[in-house]
């Protein structure tokens, strides 16, 4: 793998992803709720499965990008060899902290903007040369297994990239990939919706039931389009956002928007991405609060300008904020929701 092999060998990663899973007997995955995260915990599942080793699925908390959201228990009950983390990117003293309670190695696959890890096998391209873009982690497993390109691959790029995947190197390869296949973007698009639709709707257990699905349809587009559960679960979550999306910003400050929402779902982010798309020359902020978890979060979306100073200034101010280029996302105690959106709209005037 010339292409990728200077990465691969950078400090905390010196042995290759496929001999660190071969030689370890039970793997603990956990991933991020999201259609990337579904689709590369999938990806990682076919490679042990064939490779006879065993594992056990592990989602995070909806929502919660900190050690509280972690499922530890669950973790040591699987008795892994390894845990391995995908797609979900938990600032380093976290790891650190993950790392000496489960006492197990940790080997993490990302793409995500975050410092590069030295203490644990760390996978994250991006976190060596943030000027690299990388459409999803399935893109980076993509590499790491020399895999060629296959359904969940495309898939986890359609939920992060959507129709901007045309501005990445990437794209290519996967605009191939559809000729070859007779298949369009939209269509994978939709596929990516219809997994993020299990977390939408916060069960994490259809997040877990989602991964051994996604592989029995072994590749077939329309078996994934025609999943019964998922289509009940997108339904529900539309309607929901068509609500959301009819409202006004509540707050508008220079080239950013502000609005407000309330829910029971977890819309925040797929409802920023809707309205940027819809005001692609603005900046777009939204406050969200999930009802049921009683969790608060702001999300920032920019096509234009480049959010990875606005997460490393608002990290620097104490706060739990992460994202990538076009994206930034905080977790906020709901009633400090206001100070902290002071900071992001003072921020923001800074760098754009
Ligand atoms: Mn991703």
């Amino acid at each position: 793998m010339a292409g990728s092999s200077s990465w691969v060998e950078m400090p905390g990663s010196k042995r290759s992803l496929i001999e660190l899973l071969e030689e370890t007997g039970r793997v603990a995955v956990l991933y991020h709720w999201d259609s990337d995260g579904i689709s590369s915990a999938t990806i990682i599942v076919d490679f042990l499965k064939s490779n006879g080793l065993e594992y056990s699925l592990h989602v995070p908390r909806i929502g919660y990008y900190s050690y509280d959201g972690l499922p530890i228990d669950e973790i040591k009950h699987s008795k892994a060899d390894a845990l391995i983390i995908l797609d979900y990117a938990l600032k380093q003293h976290v790891l650190d902290k993950l790392e000496d309670n489960l006492g197990i190695p940790i080997i993490v696959v990302d793409h995500h903007h975050n410092r590069l890890r030295e203490r644990s096998t760390y996978f994250n391209p991006v976190a060596i040369d943030p000027t690299r873009r990388y459409p999803s982690t399935t893109w980076v497993l993509k590499e790491l297994l020399e895999l060629p390109l296959n359904l969940p691959i495309i898939i986890g790029a359609a939920g992060d990239c959507m129709e901007k995947i045309v501005r990445l190197p990437q794209w290519e390869d996967i605009k191939n990939y559809l000729a070859e296949k007779n298949l369009d973007w939209n269509t994978i698009i939709k596929a990516s919706e219809l997994l993020d639709s299990n977390y939408k709707i916060g069960s994490r257990r259809a997040v877990v039931r989602a991964v051994e699905k996604l592989l029995s349809y072994d590749d077939s587009l329309e078996m994934v389009l025609g999943d019964e559960e998922w289509n009940k679960y997108r339904l529900i979550v539309e309607e929901e956002l068509d609500r959301l999306l009819s409202s006004e910003p509540a707050k508008i400050v220079g080239n950013v928007l502000v609005y407000n929402f309330k829910s029971k779902y977890h819309l925040a982010s797929m409802v920023t991405r809707r309205l940027s798309l819809l005001h692609e020359d603005k900046v777009v902020v939204v406050v969200f609060e999930n009802e049921v978890e009683e969790l608060c979060q702001i999300y920032v979306r920019s096509w234009i300008h480049n959010l990875i100073s606005l997460i490393d200034m608002l990290v620097e101010e104490g706060y739990n904020a992460g994202g990538k280029r076009s994206v930034a996302a905080l977790i906020v105690e709901c009633d400090k929701i206001e100070d902290a959106l002071s900071s992001v709209v003072r921020l923001l005037s800074e760098i754009t």
